[in-house]
């Protein structure tokens, strides 16, 4: 067997030339407690099928990348034990034979060398505010790989306006889905300005099917925000994140172990509604990503 392996009904699907939205396991080992975090991989998994798409959840499973693991894995990395791995960190746990959760970055590389064209997940990373200048390899990752990503924005515990910048230095295309500004992760909004802009399926695919003309292999990430029903209200989220914030620099959190600290932070701050919201948004990232990878599926 070799380090990376695709899971059966995934290759099946695939080499159909059928619709495939690969999803990351980081937001469920690390991202949302037990036993919600669970509950909301496989309501992931069945959004994206309720699409007419198969759902492939990354996760570096005894050292093997598997696209595609089943359920009795997804449990497995929900109950915990599973480390943290962005895309350079896949070699060595490979090589150390290790059970890991993939971020985004990790996610991405991986579909990409499956094949797969879409993947959905919650917020990708991006760069963390304060003087630390903690930059996510979420960024250069997607700069580099052929994948399309649907995500409420960048988690708003980031410097949303430095995140932008970046994602445009880099030269991955930000398509907002339905709006003309960067989604904050829990709100619609966050002030910034997108310059392009798509209403539907279709019209996703039809940019991500010109850039694949032109031969731009950079990626793609779609701004969808969360349903309006589900946003939190803007000041109790800023207020949630400004004690997280301040959680962490008195604890001394950095590096890998801040975004799940400042996500734990804030559930607490917000009496939960930040996992509700969180749900929600990931949820409706995967219907989104359903109907893009059919749309794709279909030329
Ligand atoms: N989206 C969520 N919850 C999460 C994450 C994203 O709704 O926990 C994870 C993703 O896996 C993302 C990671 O890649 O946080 C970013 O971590 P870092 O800032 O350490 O690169
Ligand atoms: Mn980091």
């Amino acid at each position: 067997m070799g380090p990376l392996v695709v899971g059966e009904e995934v290759r099946a699907a695939l080499g159909a030339g059928r619709a495939v939205v690969a999803l990351e396991s980081t937001l469920i080992a690390h991202g949302l407690p037990f036993p919600d975090n669970l509950e909301v991989g496989r309501a992931a998994e069945a959004a994206v099928r309720a699409e007419g798409a198969v759902p492939a959840t990354v996760a570096v499973l005894d050292g093997v990348v598997t696209v595609g693991v089943d359920g009795a894995a997804l449990e497995r990395i929900a109950r915990g034990g599973f480390v943290k791995a962005g895309q350079a960190d896949l070699a060595p746990a490979v090589a150390s034979r290790c059970n890991a959760a993939t971020t985004v970055s990790a996610t991405a590389f991986a579909a990409a060398r499956a094949g797969i064209a879409v993947f959905a997940t919650g917020g990708i990373g991006g760069v963390h505010r304060g003087e630390a200048g903690d930059v996510s390899s979420d960024l250069t990752t997607l700069a580099r790989e052929p994948i399309t990503v649907v995500s409420a924005g960048a988690k708003a515990i980031l410097d949303l306006p430095r995140t932008l910048e970046m994602l445009e230095t880099l030269g991955v295309l930000v398509l907002g889905f339905g709006t003309d500004e960067l989604p904050a992760f829990y709100t619609r909004s966050s002030g910034l300005r997108l310059e392009h802009r798509v209403d539907d399926a279709a019209g996703a695919a039809a940019v991500i099917r010109a850039r694949r003309a032109l031969g731009d292999r950079g990626g793609v990430l779609v701004a969808n925000p969360i349903p309006v029903e589900d946003a939190l209200d803007r000041e109790l989220v800023d207020r949630a994140i400004a004690a997280a914030l301040d959680g962490a620099a008195r604890a001394g959190v950095r590096g890998k172990a801040l975004t799940p600290f400042l996500l734990a932070a804030i559930a607490r701050e917000t009496g939960a509604r930040s996992l509700a919201a969180n749900r929600a948004l990931v949820l409706h990232d995967c219907r989104v990503a359903g109907r893009i990878a059919v749309a794709l599926a279909a030329e």
